[in-house]
């Protein structure tokens, strides 16, 4: 399997990503775990990403582009991905297939879970993470719309494109996914 799973913050990309890997034992390789981590190891990637991150911004391209060319190209890596939040803006996008195309492994699917606003704001709320602020999630809302938006339209021009409806029980919506992946 190799996938994206691509959606606003609170969609259930984490919590889907998960379950794949659970079920079909591809790896879950999530940035923004990866981003947290390196915050709470005070690493200096890590310092670079918390100031972005609090304020609900993109971290640099660079930087997550290194973290996830570092987890594909490692020896061994080579039984799939769940991408869980990445990519998030074109460029990242670009990176991603040039990886990809050298690798041999073409991308099979992205996933697009889609839930509105409103349902995303109570989760949010409801999680209190740090970067879980009423301000912050906003925010990350229009993040999503100017930056993220074009990698949604970008694999719909490939024909990669599966959208799925991310609002109802766990369960169900990991049954569409399953269906629109085809595994
Ligand atoms: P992420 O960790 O990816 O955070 P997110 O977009 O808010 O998604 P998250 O994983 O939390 O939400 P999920 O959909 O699982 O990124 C955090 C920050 O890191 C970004 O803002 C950015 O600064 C940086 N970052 C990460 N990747 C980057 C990249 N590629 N480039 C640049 N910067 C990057 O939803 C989780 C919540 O919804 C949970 O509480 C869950 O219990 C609940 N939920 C899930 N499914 C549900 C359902 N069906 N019904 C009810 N609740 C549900």
């Amino acid at each position: 399997m190799r996938i994206v799973l691509l959606g606003a913050p609170g969609s259930g990309k984490g919590t889907q990503a998960a379950k794949l890997q659970e079920k079909h034992g591809a790896p879950q390789i999530s940035t923004g775990d990866l981003l947290r981590a390196a915050v709470a190891e005070g690493t200096e990637l890590g310092l670079k990403a918390k100031a972005a991150m609090e304020a609900g911004e993109l971290v640099a391209d660079d930087i997550v582009v290194g973290m996830i060319r570092e987890r594909l190209e490692a020896p061994g890596s080579d039984s799939g991905f769940i991408l869980d939040g990445f990519p998030r803006s074109h460029a990242q996008a670009a990176s991603l297939d040039e990886m990809l195309t050298k690798l041999g492994r073409p991308l099979e699917k992205a996933v697009h879970l889609v839930v509105d606003n409103e349902e995303i704001m109570t989760r949010l709320l409801e999680r209190k993470r740090a970067d879980d602020t009423e301000a912050t999630i906003r925010h990350r809302l229009e993040v999503f719309e100017s930056q993220t938006r074009p990698v949604v339209n970008y694999y719909a021009a490939q024909g990669k494109l599966a959208t799925v409806t991310g609002v109802g029980e766990i369960d169900e919506i990991f049954g569409r996914i399953e269906q629109a992946v085809g595994v």
